[in-house]
Order: C-alpha cells, then structure tokens, then sequence
C-alpha cells in the first residue's frame, strides 16, 4: 500500500479520505465501472506517493427491491446472494490494482448503526415527515411496485410493453399510474392502487445551505451549474421509506417501514470507513466530526449527482457531521463511439477483459484521456491498442530496453557518475511539479501527455547518440556508458511520474534498478548504481485478443433456448452472475414424473405440481410450484416428465411450500417446453 517515506513536511501533510460510489451487489463491474475506480485509484495512489495520509475505501451497495427479487429470482437468500457477488466485486477490483484500504457493505453493523443515528438525529431536528401516497400494488405478489416493476401500453401513443416511467417509441415520461393495461413485471398480476404512509426527508429546509455549499468553489463548473438549475426549479421533499417486504434496514420505531436504499447508501461510505478504522486504530471522528480538518471526497458518475450534492450534504449537516470536501463526477464510457452494447460485444465486464488483456493497458488508456470535467470518454478498441503500444512499449519502455543491455554486458551493472546531458536531465527531472499539478486536479490526460512528450526528448537524445554505433569504437566506451546511463535515470524519472498509472510496471522497474521508485526520487540521479538484468515488461497489445475479447462479450439477439427457472417470479431477463464449476457441482438435477398438476387458486401464473422422482409406490414426492401456467393446462402435464433442482431449499411461498424448481427451455409466455416421456429417461435419473 502506501509507502512510508514522505515528501511533505509534517506541517504540509494532508488527511484525505477517498470514496467511490458502490456498486450495486446484482451486477458484474464492467468497464463503465472500471473508468471511475481507476481513475479515483490513480489519484489515490498519487496522494500517498506524495506523503499524504490517504484512505480509501468502498462497498457493495447491497439493498433494494431488484436485491431482493433476483436473490429469490436465483432461490438464495438475498444475504447470500450479496456476499458471493461482493466476493466477486472484490477479486475483479484487486485484479484491477484499485487499492481499496477497505470494501465493505452496506449491509452491515456499521452502516445499520450510522443510518440509524443519522436518522434519529433528523428526526428530532423536525427534519422527517410523514405522508400518505397512493402507489400501485401487486396483489399476488404483496408488494409496491417500483417504477421499473410496472410495464404496459403508452398512454400518449399506445404502444405496448413500455416501461412503468417512460416510453422507448415516442419518449413520453409519465407516472405508472398513467400506463394503460398496466401489469406487474414481478408477477404478471394487474397492478392495483393502494395507500400507505411515507416518511420524508425535508430537503427544502436545507436550501440555504446548500446554495452557500455550492458557491464554496470546491465543485466541478458544470456541477454547479446543474445544482442551479434545481434551485431554480425548487427543491423537493425526499420519499426515504418502503413499505414491507423490502431487503433493507428497518425504520426505527415504524415497524413494517424500511429505509430506500438511496438513504443508507452513501451512509455505506461512513460504514466501511469505520469498519476500517476499528481494525486499523484510526479516529474515525477526526474524519467525520463537524471541524474536521481531513479532506473528504466522492467520485461517481454524473447520472448520481443529485443524490451526493443534495442529499448526502443534507444529510451529514442535519445529523451534525462535516461535508463532502468535493464531489468529482466523471462522464460515461462510450464503446467505439456508441453506448456499450451487448449485441456488438461493448458491454465488457470487467473479468472478461482480465481473460484477455493486460489491465494496466486500461488503467493507462483511461488516464491518457480523463480529464477533471463531465464529459463521456470514448475507448476505441483500435485507438486504445495503437495508443498503449505506441505510448508504454514504443516510447517509455523503449528507453531501457536501448540502453540496459550495454550497462550489464559492458559495465557490470553499474551506472555511470557522469551526467551526459545535465540540460535534459534538468528538464526531465524539472517536470515533476507540474505533472504533480496535473494528477492533483486530475488532469490526467494532460500529466500523460507531459509525460510522453519528454520520453520522445529521451529516445531522440539517444537516437542521435547512437550508442549501439559508438560501442564499436573502443575509445568511446565511457561515452556509451554515460548515455546509456542517463538513458536509464531518465527511464527511471518518467517510470515515477507513471506509477501512480501503472503499478505493476512500476514494480518491475523497480526490480531492475534496484529503487524505490518514491515520488521525491524524480529530482534525483542514481550514479554509481548497481542495476539488474532488463527483462521485457510489457507485451504489445495484440488486437487479435482484443477482438477475441469484444466476440466473448457478445450476446447473440436473438431468442436462445434457455433453460429458465420457472418456479420462482419470472423475470424479463434474468442475468444471473457467473459461477464457478464448484458452485455448478452443487445443483442436483434429477429427472421427475408429474404425477399432478393443478391450478392455484388466484394465482395467475402458477400452477402446483406434484413430482415424482421414485415410482416405486411410497416413492419420494415433492410439491413445487411452477409458472408455467401460460404455456400448459394442468391436465397436459399429467404423466409428463421434466427436470427439476432436487436439492433446492424448499421456500414457502404465499400458496405453500414449494420443494424444488422445475426446469422448463424457452424464452416465456406461450413458448416454454418441458420433456416428453423419453424411453431412456427415468424418473429420479441424475441429469449429466
Ligand atoms: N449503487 C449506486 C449506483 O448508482 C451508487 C451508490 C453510491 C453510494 O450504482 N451513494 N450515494 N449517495
Ligand atoms: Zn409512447
């Protein structure tokens, strides 16, 4: 992690405290994740290089109604659930080199605790109210509908299957109460309305605040800008609660009430720190406390301005607690000029790219073109691998690679005391303070441009010495030993510059020349130096694995026969993570005979099954409940075979306990296929 030797005096030193916004625990991190975790790391590991007490940390944003339906969508516990995809979250990011000093969850002791005293604290400022809305409700499934939850037809131009908020063909906005033909995603059922009281944080008491935290100069132009225009626009009360059953926090004191996710979620900012810091012996309060003098920043995307510069600042001074140094909002990533795709394979997950390319590639990418506004940032796939191999091999690494080999056979290792080029020493070492300046405003993209413009100041020097012509001259050895050597101090001086980009190739240098690499090192010359044998560190991108990379990444359009489990609520497009062949081993398949089926009372999906998977008389029964109502009548299943997940925990649902999953191929609706009575099946069989 960071390294100990300072370059600040004590008195310049800074607290600093970094966040990145959290991931939700039902996804992959894909590239579009990938822009804001590096780029915050890049400015981290550049503040601890720089001697500065640095921490960051982040967490799984682990609650919410899509939390909760996939986890029964997949037949786990939604605890479950969230600590495998955390597992995930956190080998992709360390994969990455994102040097997080913590990850934690938002469901957590820590997180419960703080949202609860936040809250409390709220509370008693007269800061929450209560209301009652009316909201549509799934009578089969018993819960709220959120937007995303209702789908049917347009109310401006019918057409239909439009999503509960907003319409894809005409680009209507509109409230789920105005669709027409409404149904519920969830279940199927026709969606009712119906009342329940809400709780309410009240944003407006905290305009003036805001405006003067606004006009503090610490954030980005556009984002105030933006925070202007809603001024203008008027600030509005803040619905904070859901109503059971939702995977959450529970309210305290209004039993049957949870907080929205959106209210513990930058609180999981608080939680992982402290988790952090009762392990570490760090004050959490001189951190957080109202006079807190650490520094404290969020980087996030632009889609989530609203909540970090409105609420989340309201929040923390209602509750008596600093705010947010700053807030860096980044723009989206683009793929090859478009929004990334599953279809054209631009919709890279994070690990798929680690299957075929090298990250510091990406981490070098990404700085070469961020910059400190909003902006979206286009990774051209072919841009990207002229640029790393241009830039990293054929310029930086170039350098050693021309001048390592002469210092090992010729001159045993050491580096000369002679500088050959005092001038281009002087303006390479020279440069760290303005490359300095670029990472602390997260110029980025101006620090590699820097950068790469004095690694062509080196390879010329050298181009024009020629030592490889000079070394056939016995009377120029000391001549090739001091150009080599300077081309090797300088190799060393631009490699501290990068490490905050690149950390593993920093590594590696670091190996080879025997140095530390610590940021102060840039105004210094290792002379009479012992370095090691130079050994390529780092491969050409290869644009045929990109390519391999974008054809893994594709998902075909059209319609594939998948099996789908059918027992659970049917989801319109269930993604389900990918696992392991451990976690494959652990599904017992069987074959099973439906011996009865029936329908479920005021079920409008589901159909109760009995399944046999023994048809010897006494033999093992199990009741499941399918919803395969849509595609079969009971009566045609009778005698029928299919295959069910025998060992599936059984889950009680709202018309009984339901023992197992039946497994059924086709994309939904009319289109689901079970087996046919098969001469070679059998009844209990283990499917292969
Ligand atoms: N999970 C959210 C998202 O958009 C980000 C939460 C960040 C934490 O992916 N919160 N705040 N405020
Ligand atoms: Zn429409």
């Amino acid at each position: 992690m960071s390294s100990s030797k300072c370059s600040v005096q004590a008195a310049d030193k800074r607290k600093i405290l970094v966040t990145c916004a959290l991931p939700y625990a039902n996804g992959s991190i894909h590239l579009g994740h990938l822009l804001e975790h590096i780029q915050a790391d890049i400015w981290v590991r550049f503040q601890r290089m720089r001697g500065h007490e640095t921490y960051f940390v982040c967490a799984d944003d682990a609650h919410g109604t899509p939390i909760m339906l996939k986890a029964q969508e997949l037949g786990v516990s939604p605890e479950e659930m969230i600590a495998e995809v955390r597992e995930e979250h956190m080998r992709d990011f360390a994969d990455f080199h994102i040097s997080f000093d913590n990850y934690h969850s938002t469901h957590s002791d820590e997180n419960k605790a703080f949202a609860e005293e936040i809250y409390n604290r709220l509370h008693a400022k007269g800061h929450i109210k209560t209301r009652t809305i009316s909201q549509l409700y799934d009578p089969e499934k018993g819960m709220f509908l959120p937007d995303r939850f209702v789908k049917g037809t347009c109310p401006k131009c019918k057409s239909e299957d439009q999503n509960g908020d907003s319409c894809d063909n005409c680009g209507e906005t509109y409230s789920p109460t105005q669709v027409l033909n409404p149904r519920s995603v969830v279940s199927g059922a026709t969606p009712v309305l119906r009342d329940s009281e809400h709780y309410f944080f009240d944003l407006p008491a905290f305009g003036d605040m805001l405006q003067e935290w606004t006009r503090s100069g610490a954030l980005q132009d556009e984002m105030a800008n933006k925070l202007a225009e809603w001024f203008e626009s008027g600030l509005q009360q803040w619905d904070i609660s859901r109503d059971a059953p939702y995977f959450g926090f529970e309210i305290p004191n209004a039993p049957g009430k949870f907080f929205y996710v959106w209210l513990d979620a930058p609180i999981g900012y608080m939680g992982s720190f402290k988790n952090f810091c009762d392990r570490s012996g760090i004050d959490f309060d001189s951190f957080w406390r109202l006079d807190s003098e650490a520094e404290l920043y969020h980087f996030i995307g632009k889609d989530i301005i609203y909540f970090h510069s409105l609420f989340w600042p309201a929040m923390l001074d209602g509750a008596g607690y600093r705010k947010p140094t700053s807030v860096y909002a980044h723009g989206f990533v683009t793929v090859n000029g478009a929004k990334m795709s599953k279809s054209k394979g631009t919709f890279i997950k994070g690990r798929t790219y680690l299957e075929h390319l090298n990250p510091e590639y990406l981490r070098y990418y990404y700085a070469a073109k961020l910059t400190s506004r909003i902006d979206d940032l286009d990774l051209n796939l072919e841009d990207f691998a002229q640029r790393v191999n241009s830039d990293l091999v054929g310029k930086v690494v170039n350098i050693a690679s021309r001048c390592a080999s002469f210092i090992t056979k010729r001159f045993d290792g050491m580096l000369s005391s002679h500088v050959d080029n005092q001038a281009l020493a002087d303006e390479v070492m020279g440069a760290g303070d303005k490359i300095a300046a670029y990472y602390e405003a997260r110029e980025f993209s101006r620090a590699m441009r820097e950068i790469m413009a004095l690694a062509d100041k080196v390879n010329e020097y050298i181009a024009i010495k020629e030592p490889w012509q000079l070394v056939k001259d016995e009377s120029k050895q000391q001549e090739v030993h001091d150009i080599c050597s300077l081309g090797i101090n300088m190799f060393r001086t631009l490699m501290i510059y990068l490490k905050p980009v690149l950390p593993v190739l920093a590594d590696s240098t670091a190996a080879f020349l025997n140095d530390e690499l610590v940021w102060q090192g840039h105004n210094t010359l290792l002379s009479n130096h012992k370095i090691n044998k130079f050994k390529a560190m780092l491969q050409r991108v290869d644009m045929d694995k990109v390519n391999t990379m974008t054809e893994a990444s594709k998902e075909s359009m059209a319609p594939v026969a998948k099996a789908t489990p059918v027992s659970g609520p049917l989801m319109d497009d269930p993604i389900a993570p990918e696992i392991q062949f451990d976690d494959f081993a652990k599904i017992d398949l069987r074959i099973a005979k439906i011996v009865n089926a029936e329908h479920v009372e005021k079920a409008d999906k589901l159909l109760r099954l009995t399944l046999s998977l023994d048809e010897q008389a006494g033999g093992e029964t199990r009741q499941v409940f399918a919803g395969i109502k849509s595609a079969y009548q009971p009566e045609d299943l009778i005698g029928k075979l299919t295959v069910m997940v025998a060992n599936l925990a059984p889950r009680k649902m709202r018309f009984g306990l339901s023992e197992g999953m039946v497994l059924a191929a086709g994309p939904g609706g009319k289109d689901l296929w079970i087996l046919n009575p098969d001469d070679g099946a059998q009844p209990g069989m283990r499917v292969k």
